[in-house]
């Protein structure tokens, strides 16, 4: 009987562990059945959750799936010209925009291997995105380095690749490639080389801006350095 009751005590515990749900990323919580996007917490290291925002697509394709948002600008509610600090751990809201931090962004893509898919839109509501079949984040100890490479065009055309193996870089560390610092130059921060190709955490600008080069939140091959974007969000997927 004494074993009983004690057994019978230890049931929630052994349920309550074996039964929470912890995923360690949206394409956990897509395949555990919900279809709908939305704000999912996920869990990167322990019980501690990191709420994030995950973007579902039910095609049946390639992006069929749950992405995982790591970056999104869509209203210019949020200053992303953040230091290092901040981009190390991440900032804004996830409701609208937020950088999920390189850190966490480092420990989802060094446990799983993803692809990645840039979504763009403009004022004018034309769409268009850029995939890459392959994307990391390196350590901290190398500056965060990007791996990204295996494009698919999806009408947004080729302006991430010039920036893979590049360490990351803010305006108070400056990683990039070019004699000068290409995030005080660009207002924002990012993978710079010499200096971008795009610059989703550059400034919202609400549109054309030609006053400053290249500061604006821009995805050159689409809508060129002068034309800031109304959204961009940067997205990843588990591929099995
Ligand atoms: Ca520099």
């Amino acid at each position: 009987m004494a074993i009983m009751v004690f057994l019978l005590a230890l049931l929630p515990a052994v349920l309550g562990s074996d039964c929470k749900f912890m995923p360690f990323d949206c394409s956990d919580i897509f395949s555990s059945g919900q279809k709908i996007s939305g704000i999912f917490p996920i869990y990167l290291a322990g019980d501690v959750p990191v709420w994030i925002y995950c973007h579902m697509i039910s095609d049946g394709k390639v992006d069929n799936g749950g992405w995982t948002v790591i970056q999104r600008r869509m209203d210019g509610s949020v200053n992303f010209y953040q230091p290092w600090d901040q981009y190390k751990r991440g900032f804004g809201n996830v409701e609208g925009e937020y950088w999920l931090g390189l850190e966490n962004m480092y420990k989802l893509t060094s446990n799983r291997k993803y692809m990645l898919r840039v979504d763009l839109e403009d004022f004018e509501g034309n769409q268009a995105f850029a995939r890459y079949s392959s994307f990391s984040v390196g350590s901290e100890a190398d500056g965060y380095r990007l791996h990204v490479s295996g494009f698919t065009d999806g009408g947004a055309g080729e302006s991430l690749t010039y920036h893979n193996g590049q360490k990351f870089s803010t305006f108070d560390k400056d990683q990039d490639s070019y004699e000068h610092n290409c995030a005080k130059l660009h207002l924002g921060a990012f993978w710079y080389n010499i200096c971008h190709g795009t610059n989703p955490n550059g400034v919202y600008l609400w549109g054309t801006n030609t006053t400053f080069f290249a500061i604006g939140n821009v995805w050159r091959t689409w809508k060129g350095n002068d034309v800031s974007l109304k959204s961009i969000s940067m997205k990843i997927k588990h591929v099995s």
